[in-house]
């Protein structure tokens, strides 16, 4: 109650340091060797051991009785046949496989994981790992002052989490998103630590609130849960895009997401009407701005009731999203998990009397106040009630819409604690447990349920899921938005190691709300913000009710003018926007990247928390403060070219860069490509030409592909896609060009070109390739 005053650090409050009920596991009494690794039995706790792939191990340690192998729904991949050999003497046991070898010290039990070579991966510091008796589980490891810390889903804060505390629970933050706030709507309890140019992965896969401590001390850092056990996966690297491969080889990689759903979206908390919504998209066709997408908030229902539409609110809805659809726009509306208490609401009524929700070990429902007043909440941790909600999801298909938006799945619920009693239960499959320890995992459950549904409903087309809740593995459902920000300049600037660092926890869909959800915008915040949202994988402009307008014409022609030229700029990429979710679905590489992923040896990137990729070769480096129109960037090593005026820019170097309003900053690496198709007025409508920039070096080779599909069904699965592998080769002043193609689909596209940057009159290009290309040097 008085947490905002001086009252909340009264002398009287400070706590008694806790740390003196810790126990480790004590000494090793016996090690044995099983298939893919062994268990060890210590004085004080249960360990095993087991290899998922060469160079993945799972640890898992338990204090309170015998090693449970379950793992989280997280988890979707079973160990490989791993050879593993176990040897000991009186002191150590070594379990290793071709990649990483596990060092037990036995007295007491410490554990070192090491490379083949022996060069330590990640080690136990001398608090090893334990337990307290409130059966708290925690592992102390150490930390070298070379070590820097990136992933952990969705945090506030700079780049590189070192000096960070993180506290993972699933948590509805309508304000404030401050440096010191420690959980938000996602947890991804992952991260990767980078080592003097090496990586490993950690995944720390306990679903109970749990807490990553990189503050308290300078050379170990520590991972605890509130309850469970110790139960984590090092993923052995050595670089960070092996972490990420090995991480979404357990945890799963993003679907290629429909193509419309990377195109521009609009937003409001709410458009309220049929008659709204269509002066909404003919003000987008009358100004020639691209959209995609339009969202309904949760004014479209009756009376906050999911599965229905207010009829005197849009008496036509059917018609509205026929006629939208024509016009190539979608209809995306708001789900959240609350089914208001209402016994004449078919959805109430059968969710009781099929016992799909969440409720306490004595048999009673559990209700929570949120939008629709009291209302139950579906148990998603049960196969049974997925099922039930994914199949109640025909009412929306069968209006013809595609696409979901997931809000409130923390679950948040308007009372003291923000969410549901802790002591209900959930279903689990048959394996019951409480809300304190699956809390974590319902937005997640509720994403499968949606999106398995969907899928169902949708016969081989794909569904867009956005999410705000969830956990580790939710990229295989769901794109996720921040949640509720503010229109700050500061909440612009936060946005982007945001979204990098949900990128480096493998989901690479992300994006915040385009011009600040809370609070005003303003047409230089909105026109800024706009230029970021053109290369933030998720694009949608959102709003909260009672705040100023902030569609793209909001704030007068000079700013609309721009923000125009950058949504048209995002249709432009998608090409290449498009080729990189295909590279994500198949490496679990994410689409907009921290330099550090690219440049892991260099130290200019480490923190670099104001500037991004897209990619391997694209830098994208916006400005993020009012009246400002210039800024530094730093270009890693190589050759960079402005992507405006061709400009080339020595790398390894931080450059002054001028930036007018209509500037967004862009360098593209010499000796790589960017592919571009037209600036349509929504994906409904196809390219002809399809663009190769080549960016040309002084010599070498360089290489992309290019993926294209229908973008809408799953036929890509079964070989229906196109990839161009372009290659170039430079040798002095000969540009040889090689286009070559794969995959039995046939393009929208009806030519290509190839447009070659600082080329040189006397260059002599070719190209070899069987398709019709024209050639352009610039
Ligand atoms: O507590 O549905 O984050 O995007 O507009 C507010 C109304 C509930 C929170 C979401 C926001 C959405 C709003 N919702």
């Amino acid at each position: 109650m008085l947490q905002d005053t001086s009252f909340a650090i009264h002398p009287g409050h400070s706590k008694k340091l806790q740390n003196s009920d810790y126990h480790d596991v004590g000494n090793v009494l016996e090690v044995t060797e099983t298939a893919n690794g062994a268990t060890i039995r210590c004085e004080f706790a249960n360990i095993g051991i087991r290899f998922y792939r060469d160079d993945i191990v799972r640890v898992v340690m338990n204090a309170f009785g015998s090693v449970a192998w379950k793992t989280s729904p997280a988890v979707i991949s079973e160990p490989n046949a791993v050879e593993v050999n176990v040897t000991q003497t009186d002191d150590a046991a070594t379990i290793t496989s071709s990649a990483i070898q596990v060092v037990l010290q036995k007295s007491p039990l410490r554990i070192t994981v090491e490379d083949a070579n022996g060069t330590v991966i990640v080690s136990e510091s001398e608090k090893g790992m334990g337990y307290k008796p409130t059966k708290e589980v925690i592992c102390y490891k150490e930390m070298t002052e070379q070590d820097h810390f990136y992933g952990f889903g969705e945090k506030t804060g700079f780049l590189d989490k070192r000096g960070d505390k993180l506290e993972m629970w699933n948590t509805d933050v309508y304000a404030p998103h401050n440096p010191e706030t420690n959980a938000l709507y996602e947890s991804i309890p992952f991260f990767m630590t980078l080592r003097e140019g090496k990586a490993y992965g950690l995944f720390f896969d306990n679903t109970f609130k749990s807490t990553f401590d990189l503050q308290s001390s300078t050379n170990s850092f520590s991972f605890g849960a509130e309850g469970g056990q110790i139960d984590y996966y090092v993923m052995a690297g050595p670089q960070p895009k092996h972490v990420l491969e090995q991480y979404t080889s357990i945890t799963g990689r993003a679907p290629i997401p429909p193509k419309w759903a990377l195109g521009y979206h609009q937003s409001r908390y709410s458009y309220e009407t049929e008659t709204e919504v269509r002066e909404l998209v003919k003000t987008f066709k009358e100004k020639g701005i691209p959209l995609d997408v339009v969202h309904l908030d949760i004014h479209y229902m009756d009376g906050y009731r999911v599965f229905t539409f207010d009829r005197d609110r849009f008496p036509t809805v059917e018609k509205l999203i026929e006629e939208l659809r024509a016009d190539g726009v979608r209809i995306v509306p708001i789900v959240d998990p609350g089914v208001k208490e209402d016994p004449e609401y078919p959805a109430y009524a059968e969710g009781v009397r099929q016992d799909m929700f969440c409720k306490y070990l004595e048999g009673n429902i559990y209700f929570g106040e949120v939008w629709p007043g009291n209302s139950a909440f579906p148990d998603f941790t049960s196969e049974r009630a997925r099922k039930w909600w994914g199949e109640k999801h025909a009412y929306y298909t069968d209006l013809g819409i595609e696409g979901i938006w997931n809000d409130m799945n923390e679950p948040a619920i308007f009372n003291e604690t923000k969410t549901m009693d802790l002591k209900v239960m959930h279903d689990y499959d048959g394996d019951p447990r409480t809300h304190r320890e699956l809390h974590n995992i319902y937005g997640l459950m509720m994403g499968k349920a949606t999106y398995e549904g969907m899928k169902d409903q949708l016969a081989g087309r794909r569904p867009f899921l956005l999410t705000r809740a969830g956990y580790a593995g939710v990229q295989r459902y769901a794109a996720v938005w921040t949640g509720d920000n503010r229109s700050f300049w500061e909440h612009l600037q936060l946005s982007i190691p945001m979204c990098m660092n949900l990128g480096m926890s493998g989901v690479p869909f992300t994006g915040p709300d385009v011009g600040g959800f809370a609070h005003d915008s303003n047409g230089e915040l909105l026109t800024r913000w706009t230029q970021v949202g053109t290369f933030t994988p998720f694009f949608r402009n959102h709003s909260a009710i009672n705040t100023l307008r902030q569609e793209p014409w909001s704030f007068g022609e000079k700013y609309e003018a721009i923000i125009k030229k950058y949504i048209q700029l995002r249709y432009t990429w998608m090409p290449h926007l498009y080729s990189l979710f295909a590279e994500a679905n198949q490496t679990g590489l994410p689409v907009m990247r921290p330099l550090v992923l690219e440049y892991p040896t260099d130290e200019h990137t480490f923190n670099l928390s104001d500037q991004f990729m897209i990619g391997s070769n694209v830098i994208v480096a916006p400005i993020l403060q009012p009246s400002v129109k210039h800024r530094v960037v730093y270009l890693p090593e190589g050759q960079w070219v402005n992507y405006w005026t061709d400009e080339v820019l020595e790398g390894n170097k931080h450059h002054l860069v001028e930036a007018d309003l209509d500037v967004l900053p862009i360098f593209v690496k010499q000796g790589s490509f960017v592919a571009h198709g037209e600036a349509v007025s929504s994906t409904a409508f196809e390219n002809e030409t399809l663009t190769l920039h080549f960016y040309k070096s002084e010599a070498g080779r360089s290489e992309m592909v290019l993926y294209e599909d229908d973008g809408t069904t799953f036929a890509h699965e079964n070989g229906e896609f196109l990839k161009l592998y372009v290659e170039a080769n430079v040798e002095e002043t000969n540009v040889k060009v090689s286009v070559r193609s794969d995959g039995s689909y046939t393009p929208a596209w009806k030519q290509i070109q190839l447009v070659v940057h600082s080329g040189r009159a006397e260059d002599n290009i070719t190209i070899d390739s069987e398709l019709n290309i024209e050639i352009i040097n610039k």
